[in-house]
C-alpha cells in the first residue's frame, strides 16, 4: 500500500524555478507596496499555484479538496453534489500553498463554464481528477425518495464519459500552455476497496489496457509527454493519512515547493 503508485515523470519536465518565483514576487511587491494596493491581491494570488479537483458527481471531490485545505466538511449539511465551483485554499508554512478550484461535477452548464475557467479563462497549473473505482455515491434526483442506485459497472461507465470530457479539456489547455501541466489521479475512498487498491490503481494507470487507461493514453499523445506528467495515488479522505500526506508531498514537489 505505501509502495509509489505508477509514477511517470518526463526528464526535462523539472519543477518549476522556485528561484525565478521568488525574484519576481520580491520585485514586485516592493512596488506594488508603494503603489496601488489593489494589486496586492493579484500578486498574491499568483504565489499559489491553482489545482483543477475535476471527477463526476459523489465520487469525493469536495472532501478530498476539504481534507487538501484542512477544512472539515460539515457533517449531514454537506449536500452530495454541487452546481457551482468550490473553492478552498490551502496556506502552509512558509507562505506556501494551494488554491484548489472543485469543478461540479454535474453536468449543468454552470459546469461548462467552471471548465472554462480552470482549463481556459485562467488555466490552473495542475490537475487532481478523482475517481473512486465504482464508489461514487449516487446522486438522488430532487423530491424523490429512496435510495439511488447504479452497479459498479453502471458507474464506471459514467465515470469514463465524464473523464473523456475532461481529458479533453487537459490536453487541449496542456497544448495551449508553454509550460508543463500536471496531472494527477487521485483514486479515492480507497477506504471502501482496501483490498483492490493494486487493482484500482492499475485501472487507471496509463498504459495498463483499461478503457480508463486508453483515454489516459490518448490524452499523454494528444498533450506531448513533455508537456503533461502524470500520477496516479490511491487516497481516502476517511482512514488512512499517510495517503494524504503522500499526495501532498507529491503536489509539493510538482509545484517546486520542495
Ligand atoms: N468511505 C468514504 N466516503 C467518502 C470518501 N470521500 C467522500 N466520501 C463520501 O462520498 C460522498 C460524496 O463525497 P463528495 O466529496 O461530496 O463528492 P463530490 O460530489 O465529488 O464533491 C459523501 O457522502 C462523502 O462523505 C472517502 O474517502 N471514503
Ligand atoms: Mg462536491
Amino acid at each position: 500500500m505505501n509502495r509509489p503508485a505508477t509514477r511517470i515523470l518526463r526528464a526535462g519536465m523539472a519543477t518549476p524555478g522556485r528561484a525565478a518565483l521568488g525574484t519576481s514576487i520580491a520585485g514586485g511587491a516592493l512596488s506594488a507596496l508603494s503603489g496601488a494596493p489593489h494589486h496586492l491581491g493579484h500578486l498574491f494570488r499568483g504565489r499559489f499555484p491553482t489545482v483543477a479537483v475535476t471527477g463526476m458527481t459523489g465520487v469525493g471531490k469536495t472532501r478530498l479538496a476539504d481534507r487538501l485545505a484542512r477544512r472539515t466538511t460539515p457533517e449531514g449539511s454537506a449536500d452530495v453534489g454541487s452546481a457551482v465551483m468550490e473553492n478552498r485554499t490551502r496556506r502552509s508554512a512558509k507562505g506556501r500553498g494551494f488554491r484548489f478550484r472543485v469543478v461540479p461535477g454535474d453536468n449543468a452548464a454552470t459546469r461548462l463554464g467552471a471548465l472554462d475557467q480552470v482549463f481556459h479563462d485562467e488555466p490552473v497549473d495542475g490537475v487532481i481528477h478523482v475517481v473512486a473505482f465504482g464508489h461514487a455515491t449516487p446522486r438522488r434526483t430532487a423530491g424523490t425518495s429512496g435510495t439511488a442506485s447504479a452497479t459498479r459497472e453502471e458507474q464506471l461507465a459514467a465515470e469514463l464519459e465524464d473523464w473523456s470530457i475532461t481529458a479533453h479539456r487537459i490536453a487541449a489547455m496542456a497544448v495551449r500552455r508553454g509550460k508543463p501541466v500536471w496531472l494527477v489521479i487521485a483514486v479515492t475512498k480507497t477506504d471502501l476497496f482496501a483490498d483492490q487498491i493494486a487493482d484500482a490503481v492499475e485501472y487507471y494507470s496509463p498504459g495498463s489496457g483499461s478503457p480508463f487507461a486508453a483515454k489516459l493514453d490518448e490524452l499523454r499523445s494528444l498533450a506531448g509527454g513533455a508537456r503533461l506528467s502524470i500520477d496516479v495515488l490511491p487516497v481516502t479522505a476517511e482512514g488512512d493519512k499517510k495517503l494524504i500526506a503522500a499526495l501532498e508531498t507529491r503536489l509539493a514537489q510538482l509545484s517546486g515547493h520542495v
